[in-house]
C-alpha cells in the first residue's frame, strides 16, 4: 500500500570516512555486498549537507550536487532512493540537493558521506523509523563505504555471510572521544578520477593474480585493528593500517590495465610520512583510490606532521581534521 508522505523534507549532515583496513571487491554486485568487511575511521571535517523534497508533482527524481544539476549521477542516487521508497511505502520522487565541502570523487569519499546524507535524508524526510543496522543496510547499497559513515568514530564493516546481504551491515567500535586522533590529508589533485571505485574493483577481482589473496588474508587484519583500537594501541593500528593499504594498492596496480591512482607527491608524501614514523612520530598513512595521503597521528604530533607533507612539492592543500561523530540532522 502507498500513501504520502508527511513530511516530505529533511536536511542532514553525514561525514567522510577512510578505511584503515580496506574495502576492495565484492561478493555480490548487485547486491554492492562487500568481498571483505573493513574498519574505518569517520572524520569530523568533511561532509557531505543533503537536503530531500519529496513532491508529488515530479515524474523522475532531480539531483543537484555543488550547484549543478548532475543527471548523469542520478540513476545510481534514484535507484538507492527506490530501495528507500519501497521500505516507506511511496512513490513520490524526489529533490536531492547536496553540497560536499571536499573535492568530489577525488579519493575523499564523497560518495560515502553522499550515500549516508541520502538515506539518512530520505528516511527522515519519510518519517521511516529505520533501525541503525537497517539504515546501513540500506546505505550499503548505495556504496559500500556509506554504510560506515551513518555512525561516527571508529566503525566496523562485516562483509557477512547471508546470500540477501542481510548481515552485511557496519556499526560502531568506538566512539570519537574515547580515542581522539587527528587526519590531515594531502591534496595533491582536485579533479575526479579516471577510474572509480567500483569498477576499478571489479576489474581487478577480474585480472589482478592477486586478489584472490587479498581476500583469504584479510580477516587477519579486521581482528589486529579492532584489538589495536581496543587497547588504543597507535603502534599496532599504525602496522596493520600501512599494510592493509599497500596490499589494497598492489591489488589495483596489477589489475590489466593497471590500477595506479598515485602521482608522484602521492609517493614522496608517503615517504615522508614513513621517515616520521622511523624517526619516533607517532603517524601512519593510508590512501584510498585516488591520488591524497592520509596521515593518521596522535593530536600532539599534528604540527610536525603537517610541516612535513605541506612542504611536499605537489601537495597543493592540506586539510586537518579529527574524529567525528554519525549522521546528524540539520533541520
Ligand atoms: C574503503 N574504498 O574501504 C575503500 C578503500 C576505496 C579504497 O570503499 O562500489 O565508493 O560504491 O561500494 O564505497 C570506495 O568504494 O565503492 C572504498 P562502492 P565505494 O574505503
Amino acid at each position: 500500500m502507498t500513501s504520502s508522505p508527511k513530511l516530505v523534507q529533511a536536511k542532514v549532515r553525514a561525514r567522510s570516512n577512510i578505511a584503515l583496513v580496506k574495502y576492495w571487491g565484492k561478493a555480490d554486485a548487485a547486491l554492492n555486498i562487500p568481498a571483505v568487511g573493513s574498519i574505518s575511521i569517520t572524520l569530523d571535517g568533511l561532509w557531505t549537507d543533503t537536503e530531500i523534497r519529496f513532491d508529488d508533482s515530479l515524474n523522475a527524481d532531480r539531483l543537484v550536487l555543488n550547484g549543478t544539476e548532475r543527471a548523469d549521477q542520478l540513476d545510481r542516487v534514484s535507484r538507492c532512493l527506490d530501495l528507500v521508497r519501497a521500505q516507506a511505502g511511496t512513490e513520490s520522487k524526489a529533490w536531492v540537493t547536496s553540497e560536499n565541502n571536499f573535492p568530489t570523487g577525488a579519493g575523499l569519499a564523497s560518495s560515502a558521506s553522499g550515500f549516508a546524507a541520502l538515506v539518512g535524508a530520505a528516511t527522515a524526510a519519510l518519517e521511516f523509523d529505520c533501525p541503525p543496522r537497517e539504515l546501513s543496510i540500506l546505505a550499503r547499497r548505495g556504496s559500500g563505504s556509506a554504510a560506515r559513515s551513518l555512525f561516527g568514530g571508529f566503525v566496523e564493516m562485516h562483509k557477512g555471510e547471508a546470500a540477501d546481504g542481510s548481515d552485511s551491515f557496519a556499526e560502531p567500535l568506538l566512539a570519537a572521544p574515547d580515542w581522539p586522533l587527528s587526519v590531515l590529508v594531502a591534496i595533491t589533485e582536485k579533479s575526479e578520477k579516471a577510474v572509480g571505485s567500483g569498477p576499478g574493483m571489479a576489474l581487478s577481482a577480474q585480472t589482478s593474480p592477486f586478489y584472490k589473496d587479498w581476500v583469504t588474508f584479510h580477516p587477519p587484519d579486521l581482528d589486529a585493528a579492532r584489538d589495536a583500537i581496543a587497547a588504543r594501541d597507535f603502534s599496532a593500528l599504525a602496522d596493520v593500517s600501512e599494510w592493509s593499504c599497500l596490499k589494497m594498492h598492489a591489488s589495483a596496480m596489477s589489475t590489466v590495465p593497471p590500477l595506479l591512482y598515485w602521482n608522484g607527491a602521492t609517493v614522496d608524501c608517503l615517504n615522508r610520512v614513513r621517515a616520521l614514523r622511523a624517526d619516533g612520530v607517532p603517524v601512519f598513512f593510508t590512501i584510498d583510490a585516488g591520488p591524497q595521503v592520509k596521515a593518521v597521528c596522535l593530536p600532539g604530533a599534528e604540527e610536525d606532521v603537517r610541516r612535513a607533507i605541506e612542504s611536499v612539492p605537489g601537495v597543493r592543500e592540506v586539510l586537518a581534521t579529527g574524529l567525528g561523530p554519525g549522521l546528524e540532522r540539520l533541520e
